[in-house]
């Protein structure tokens, strides 16, 4: 049935062509372009399998050829002529650098043993040639011999549309936003524990949307532990290994009281903060508890657009954080961020913000004291929009699991009740493990790379 579904849903998408197309299609709130039908507010992870298989589409099915080489002397650098007619350019350098035989690399490994200082970054060729079996062979002038594979060097290839290709196979990139009118991805917890294709929709979901709810877990401890192991381990902190949310005597945190958090991301205190996070309900207050989330990096395009200068200081102000307390052992954290981060090309990359735990300590000139305010303010007004808010209530045996730079969380105020303790379990992962799970699953289930 699943397997029905899933190719229902990947041919039309096949058939659109773009996996940009796509993801316009899923920007709730946007005005999707693309061919008529109801519009897929509703992201379910079958839908989101659909989109893989779009993915590895754009990927070579066939095998790529190689018509001819030659060695262009005086740029140093090798052409390849491909058999549709493309062609690529490799420098010398780069070649000799990434000869992949076995004095230059450890295979069991997949290390380069060839040493900078060994690297001659002006070296010439004495022979380049296409073997009999469609590889590129290199005869460099000391007369060590290299030979690549097409395919290997197809995916390499310099052209800006290879490289972002490529990048974009790697670190799976592009987001779909959202706002109020998302259908929260949802999996089984069980499936995801035991099914690569179940994980591998799991972590794209994650990536992609940034949230993917999980039903059918245990009501009981450990199971974020378990669901961390399914990708390697977790992140641990200052407030332990995992950490129970319950109204705490003498809490530690805002956290763990019954009171409301406002929207918010998981440990600005830390300057490397948590990159995933994963809450399980194992019992839920009989009345309040209910979670908000928003999707932060489509807040600050708002905030980018609608108030251009409140952008710029909440992505250019480093703000004070701290945390003080004692848990797994006593701590005294102090960090310095910027509300939004921004990458070198302008892309929005983390969010860092909770309220709770930004000093009274404030590093700004007194000038720029009232503008960072007006800023911030502007921006979780934005946040606060109920178009822009999703609402939803954990029962026990759900996990959210939920990308921690992108999204802010929050948590309206509950009834703590002896008799009705509400408990949550939660943890931490990073975003180099999941990842690393992810491109293993992808390669196992699809068989590429
Ligand atoms: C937290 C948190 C959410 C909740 O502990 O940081 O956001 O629903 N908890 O209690
Ligand atoms: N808890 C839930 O930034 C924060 O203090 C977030 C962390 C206590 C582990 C809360
Ligand atoms: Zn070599
Ligand atoms: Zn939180």
């Amino acid at each position: 049935m699943w397997m029905s579904t899933l190719a229902r849903v990947a041919r039309p998408a096949l058939q659109r062509g773009t996996s940009a197309m796509a993801c316009q299609a899923l920007r709730a709130g946007g005005r999707p372009r693309r061919p008529a039908g109801p519009l897929p507010y509703c992201l379910t992870l079958m839908q989101l399998r659909g989109q893989q298989t779009l993915g590895s589409a754009a990927l070579p099915l066939a095998r790529h050829s190689v018509r001819q080489v030659r060695a262009l002397d005086e740029e140093r650098i090798m052409e390849v002529e491909w058999e549709d007619g493309g062609h690529s350019l490799y420098p010398f350098t780069w070649l000799r650098d990434n000869c992949q035989c076995p004095l230059c690399t450890l295979e069991s490994a997949q290390a380069r043993k060839l040493l900078m200082s060994d690297l001659d970054i002006n070296t010439g060729v004495d022979v380049v040639e296409v073997t009999n079996d469609n590889k590129v062979s290199i005869v460099w002038p000391d007369q060590h011999t290299s030979v690549f594979d097409a395919e290997w060097l197809k995916k390499r290839c310099f052209s800006d549309a290879a490289r972002q290709a490529m990048q974009e196979e790697l670190f799976i990139n592009k987001r779909y936003y959202w706002d109020s009118k998302l259908h929260i991805p949802t999996a089984d917890y069980q499936e995801v524990l035991h099914d690569d294709k179940a994980a591998l929709a799991w972590l794209l979901a994650l990536r992609r949307v940034g949230i993917v709810y999980l039903k059918g877990a245990p009501a009981e401890r450990g199971q974020v532990a378990r669901l961390a192991q399914r990708i390697g381990y977790l992140r641990l902190t200052f407030y332990g290994h995992t950490w129970q949310v319950q109204d705490k005597p003498m809490a530690n945190n805002v956290a763990y009281t019954s009171g409301g958090l406002s929207l918010h991301s998981d440990y600005p205190a830390l300057h490397f903060a948590p990159g995933v996070q994963f809450l399980h309900c194992i019992s839920q207050a009989e009345e309040g508890g209910e979670s908000e989330v928003v999707d932060g990096f489509h807040m600050a395009e708002q905030l980018q657009r609608e108030d251009p200068e409140a952008f710029r200081t909440l992505s250019s102000l480093q703000v004070d954080f701290t945390d003080t307390g004692m848990d797994y052992c006593d701590f005294l954290l102090q960090s310095k961020k910027s509300i939004i981060d921004v990458s070198s090309t302008g892309r929005v990359e983390r969010i860092n913000f909770n309220n709770a735990t930004r000093d009274s300590v404030l590093d700004v000139p007194l000038q720029q004291v009232q503008p960072f305010y007006r800023s911030l303010r502007a921006y979780v007004d934005i946040m606060n929009r109920p178009e822009n808010v999703v609402t939803y209530m954990m029962m026990p045996g759900d996990i959210v699991t939920f990308d921690n730079w992108r999204l802010l969380h929050g948590r309206r105020p509950y009834v703590s009740k002896s008799d009705r303790l509400r408990q949550l379990e939660g943890a931490y992962l990073d975003w180099d493990e999941v990842m690393s799970r992810l491109r293993i699953l992808r390669n196992s289930v699809h068989g590429d790379i």
